[in-house]
């Protein structure tokens, strides 16, 4: 019997895997963060163990031919090794290229930062959060100095009166949290979603509010501006812990709520409702997920949440605030400790002078041999194979064929690299590609930590061991660098890796020094910053922002923002709004999921109105063409009442979606607009 936890999403539900023959079986587990509750994600987790789906041997495509042959380890990395070296050589060190995941665990995202920094010297880095949270970070560092998603812990949510869930499905998407949406009701508090859909957590809402795809920032203008004309805004508060207001307050002027309600879709009397409920408690919170952050104004949006929130006086009051609902299992850790472009351990600038000579010193290496900032996930893709731009790619934790916005273009630049290596434990469409698959274990076969949505820091335990032929990305990392002739020490044990990442870490805004694996195993997890202290102990933070903000003045920032609009407008030619998103049994781009039989596997489908599908001549069933300016796809329709008129919706997880998203990024996170684009619907 082990105790861990998930391998998927950011709640990280703790479980205990227990041997039964030749069997693993998932047992309930009394962690505070699921208290013994799965989704059916996690009870079906072991299903890829002993499947054949499963890679256990290093893999060598034939180009020619097509084909691929078995090869050991040492051949694998010594060719790996050795075309890296020859780029290199060639063409300069951001010939060779990296891409990461939030799936990875901290001590893996820290080490494939350092593989990438000081065995291949590129800047060339960077990974799947972009995809995912980034616009929310880089909002949450504006305005309060620190990129934790929650700045407390989760089950605070049922403790306040009144919740706004922006752009999340959590009854779907991190099922076990929703017990907190129903203990909030029972306490008699408010639930209010926002999604364009009327999806099953919009079936546990109060008041449910559809707007149109891409318009919850004027929302939150259109609120701004209601709570000012209550005289609502918090005063004090705004005048003691915050700078900006009066920008702010500009911004929202003209956003009165007849014109709100013309962008938005949302009735002036929904919209009144709303802002009631929100002055109506000291106790609000404001969570935000994907629906609302994935648009190419993205960071903007979740401004002007924050502006909403800050003008109320809730963040850092006790069960109130803002909070971003991070997604992936170690979405938080993973973009703390340098898998991205423009990061060092410890969430760190790459750019900063001191930050460079402190990890730097960590690692025995000079501080000017580091490289500076490199792409942004799309745009290294994109650079992929151009003139000037990398080589090779090496991808640990992604399935970018399936995952990345305008899927089609990605493809077309993997296959114009001279090198494409992936790391995977099945063969995905993206190693599918590659000259080099290399088998890697999977949670239950490996130990490290991984950071949840709340900023905790858990830690997963091998349970069993690995399949013969397999190997952990650490093994792997540590194999090329050697071979590489790296300088500094590279450690396979993860327990000695996270000791390294600790002392990194150490002074950073994510401050992990003061965590190590036997506390982790004491105390249910540790929330950072927790700092080394001599003497007692550091305590760990599981609440923020009660007195201070972590700008160097203390203040919050109030950020003032102006409404854009997606940027594919809907027209004549394409008149629908295309939006994407997940179903509850499958996760991401389906890699490991798809591959377990006791998930149900239905393939993509389009969901639509039925007045749209009258106009069209859809048959709930029947295929339906979804067509935009970058591709098409053709998948059944699913004809539901639970959708707005003019969207449709698409779930990632199957090819296909992804060849019709928008490529527009984010101007400040670079986060790709998957969450809208304009498109066509025929049958
Ligand atoms: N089952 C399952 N669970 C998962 C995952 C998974 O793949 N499958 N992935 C994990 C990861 S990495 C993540 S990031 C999270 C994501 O968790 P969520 O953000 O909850 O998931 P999504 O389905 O991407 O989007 C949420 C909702 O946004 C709505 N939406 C679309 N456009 C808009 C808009 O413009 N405004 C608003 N307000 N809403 C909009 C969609 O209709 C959808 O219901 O889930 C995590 N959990
Ligand atoms: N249209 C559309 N596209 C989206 C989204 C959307 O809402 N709409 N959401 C985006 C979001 S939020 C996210 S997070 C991304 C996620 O999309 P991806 O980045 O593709 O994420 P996964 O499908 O989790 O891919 C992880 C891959 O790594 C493998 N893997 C798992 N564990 C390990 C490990 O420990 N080591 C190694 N080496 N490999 C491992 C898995 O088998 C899988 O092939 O998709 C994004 N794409
Ligand atoms: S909610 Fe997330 S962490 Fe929990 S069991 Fe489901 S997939 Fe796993
Ligand atoms: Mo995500």
């Amino acid at each position: 019997m082990t105790d861990t936890h998930c391998p998927y999403c950011s709640l990280q539900c703790g479980m205990t895997l227990a041997r039964q023959g030749r069997r693993l079986e998932v047992q309930a587990r009394a962690f505070p963060v699921n208290e013994g509750a799965l989704c059916r994600k996690g009870w079906t987790a072991t299903g890829l163990r002993g499947s054949r789906e499963r890679l256990t041997t290093p893999l060598v495509r034939d180009r020619a031919t097509d084909e691929w042959r078995a090869v050991g380890w040492d051949e694998a990395l010594d060719l790996v090794a050795g075309r890296l070296a020859a780029l290199r050589a060639e063409h300069g060190p951001d010939a060779n290229a990296v891409f990461g995941g939030g799936g990875l665990t901290n001590e893996k995202a820290y080490q494939l930062g350092k593989l990438a920094r000081v065995a291949l010297g590129t800047r060339m880095i960077d990974y799947n959060g972009r995809w995912c949270m980034s616009s929310a970070a880089s909002a949450n560092n504006q305005a309060f100095g620190v990129d934790r998603g929650l700045p407390f812990p989760l089950a605070d949510v049922e403790q306040a009166d009144v919740v706004v869930l922006v752009g999340s499905n959590l009854a779907e998407t991190m099922p076990p949290a929703a017990r907190h949406l129903d203990r909030l009701r029972e306490r008699g508090g408010k639930v209010v979603v926002i999604d364009p859909r009327r999806t099953s957590t919009a079936d546990r809402a109060d008041l449910f509010v559809q707007p149109v795809p891409g318009t919850d920032l004027p929302l939150a203008l259109g609120l701004l501006h209601l709570v000012d004309a209550a005289g609502a805004v918090d005063e004090e508060y705004v005048a003691d812990r915050t700078v900006g207001f009066e920008d702010a307050r500009q911004a929202a002027a003209s956003w009165w709520p007849e014109r709100v309600e013309r962008v938005t879709g949302v009735s002036v009397h929904q919209l009144r409702e709303l802002a009631a409920l929100m002055t109506s408690s000291r106790r609000v919170m404001v969570l935000t997920a994907r629906g609302a952050e994935q648009h190419a104004d993205g960071t903007a949006t979740v401004l002007a949440w924050v502006n909403l929130t800050l003008a109320l006086g809730l963040p850092g009051r006790p069960f109130a605030g803002y909070g971003c609902l991070t997604g992936q299992g170690n979405g938080q850790g993973g973009r703390e400790h340098g898998q991205k472009a423009d990061q060092l351990p410890g969430y760190r600038s790459i750019d900063d002078p001191a930050a460079r000579a402190h990890v730097a010193a960590v690692w025995g290496v000079d501080a000017d041999d580091l490289p500076g900032k490199g792409l942004s996930a799309y745009e290294l893709l994109m650079a992929l194979g151009t003139d000037g731009g990398p080589r090779s790619l090496l991808v640990l934790g992604s399935n970018v064929v399936v995952s990345a916005p305008n899927a089609s273009r990605v493809t077309e630049r993997l296959a114009s690299l001279d090198l494409l290596v992936v790391a995977d434990i099945v063969m995905s469409e993206t190693a599918a590609l590659a000259d080099v698959v290399l088998p890697v274990t999977q949670w239950a076969e490996e130990t490290g930590t991984m950071t949840n949505l709340e900023g905790r820091v858990i830690l997963r335990q091998q349970a069993v061991t690995p399949p013969e032929g397999v190997r952990s990305d650490l093994d792997l990392i540590t194999g090329l660098a050697e071979r590489l002739g790296a300088p500094s020490t590279w450690s396979t044990d993860p327990e000695e890796v996270f000791e390294e990442l600790r002392r990194a870490s150490a002074g950073g805004k994510a401050d992990y020094s003061g965590i190590d694996y036997a506390r982790i195993r004491a105390e249910d997890g540790v929330f950072w910053p927790c700092p080394a202290t001599e003497g007692a102990p550091h305590p760990g933070t599981p609440r923020l922002f009660a007195h201070t903000f972590l700008h160097a003045d203390g203040l919050a920032r109030f950020v003032a923002v102006q409404h854009e609009g997606p940027a594919e407008p809907v027209d004549g030619e394409y008149p629908v709004h295309l939006t994407t998103g997940r179903v509850l049994a499958q996760y991401q781009s389906g890699a490991q999921t798809r591959r377990i039989k006791d998930l149900p596997d239905t393939g993509a489908f389009v969901e639509l109105h039925p007045l749209l599908a009258l106009r069209i001549g859809a048959h709930d069933g029947d295929p339906v063409s979804v067509r935009t300016r970058r591709g098409v796809m053709r998948a059944p329709a699913r004809v539901v009442e639970t959708i707005r008129p003019d969207t449709v919706f698409v779930p990632f997880h199957w090819v296909g979606a992804n060849r019709l998203t928008s490529d527009a990024l984010d101007p400040s996170s670079r986060m790709p607009e998957f969450k809208v684009c304009a498109a066509e619907v025929t049958t």
